[in-house]
């Protein structure tokens, strides 16, 4: 069992950030991301609790350097983005507004699934963004044939404009999944342009990542492809883009897959419904004193690239445009029962 007051942590992957070059606007751009995750989510949470949306709502809250750092190293709108149902942060980061995605978790019309969806299913075609998907691992192989057709029509159909690459996101609990082990064979074999992208936040609902699995560290298993693996920190966005700017460089290159762990950890229950009584008070405590926003923050006033005061005005502006999102949501109509059947296949 769990003892309460005890807690194991695996050392952390040590990378010295600071000779990694940012300038004064993508560090802004950085802070300005992952602020709007962690706002949105936690307007989120008020607004479950106050009854405005249904069903399962996963929330992203300690993890933002993940979303921030792999998609904002890459070309948001073009190149593909897959989810899970942790996902309405990687849809915020690939660039759906902030409006479509409170709408769909609102049930209504305006969302980006039309209010289809929900929490779990995010999905936006103009974004590039594949989805959010319930069943664990279930986007794994999604986001596989999306690098896949990529490949296939740059260098079979001769598209030389088809050099997108696709970021796969999934939990620690995923990576014990069968699928995971398919897609990593075909994606090195094919050598694919992807990033599969392991958050890896040491628990799957109530099952201890530990416990769990026979070789907890899970970018080690890219070896057996003879794929590349990395670990990260997942709490430090500049790490967590540095590793990212590589891959990506090599997936563009045609030079394959990239399997991406970050060891990063939610700050709330698994799910909203979650009472989160089984993770110890110490190891909780350990990972909120390592918030990634409050690190990005401390690094760019320590580098003179931001003051305390261009970080609260971030921090307002978002604020108020996750507010907005909210009246926008409250104020759109719901789907058309009429139209229940719309938007099951593609028109
Ligand atoms: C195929 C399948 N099995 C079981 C579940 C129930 N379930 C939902 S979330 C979850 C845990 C997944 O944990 P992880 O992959 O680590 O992601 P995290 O929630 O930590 O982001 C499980 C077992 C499911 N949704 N799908
Ligand atoms: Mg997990």
């Amino acid at each position: 069992m769990n003892d309460p007051n005890t807690f194991t942590e695996r050392s952390l992957p040590v990378i010295d950030t600071s000779s990694f070059h940012i300038t004064r606007e993508e560090g802004l751009m950085l802070y300005e991301d992952m602020v709007l995750g962690r706002l949105f989510e936690d307007k989120c949470a008020e607004m479950y609790y106050r009854g405005k949306m249904f069903g399962f709502v996963h929330l992203y809250n300690g993890q933002e350097a993940v979303s921030t750092g792999v998609i904002r190293a890459m070309r948001p709108g073009e190149d593909y983005v897959c989810s899970t149902y942790r996902d309405h942060v990687h849809a915020l980061s690939a660039g759906v507004p902030a409006r479509q995605v409170m709408a769909e978790l609102f049930g209504k019309e305006t969302g980006c699934s039309k209010g289809r969806g929900g929490s779990m299913h995010m999905f936006s075609g103009t974004h590039r963004l594949l989805g959010g998907y319930a069943f664990v691992a279930e986007g794994i192989p999604v986001a596989t044939g999306a690098a896949f057709q990529s490949k296939y029509r740059r260098e079979t159909m001769g598209d030389e404009s088809a050099d997108q690459v696709t970021a796969c996101f999934f939990g620690d609990g995923a990576s014990n999944n069968g699928q995971f082990f398919e897609c990593l064979n075909m994606a090195a074999l094919w050598k694919l342009p992807i990033l599969y992208v392991v958050e890896n936040n040491k628990w799957a609902i109530g099952m201890a990542h530990d416990r769990a699995t026979s070789q907890p560290e899970i970018y080690k298993k890219a070896s057996v492809f003879g794929m590349v693996g990395v670990e990260v920190d997942g709490m430090d966005v500049l790490a967590v883009r540095k590793v990212a700017q590589e891959a990506v460089a090599r997936a563009r290159a045609g030079e394959g897959p990239t399997l991406i762990e970050a060891l990063t950890y939610r700050f709330r229950g698994h799910s909203l419904a979650d009472p989160d009584e089984l993770r110890s008070a110490p190891e909780k405590d350990f990972w909120l004193s390592r918030d990634p926003i409050k690190k990005l923050a401390g690094q760019l006033i320590e580098r003179n690239l931001a003051s305390e005061e261009d970080l609260k005005g971030i921090d307002d502006k978002i604020q108020e445009l996750v507010n907005e999102s909210v009246k926008f949501a409250e104020t759109s109509p719901e789907p058309d029962p009429s139209e229940l059947y719309r938007y099951v296949f593609a028109e």
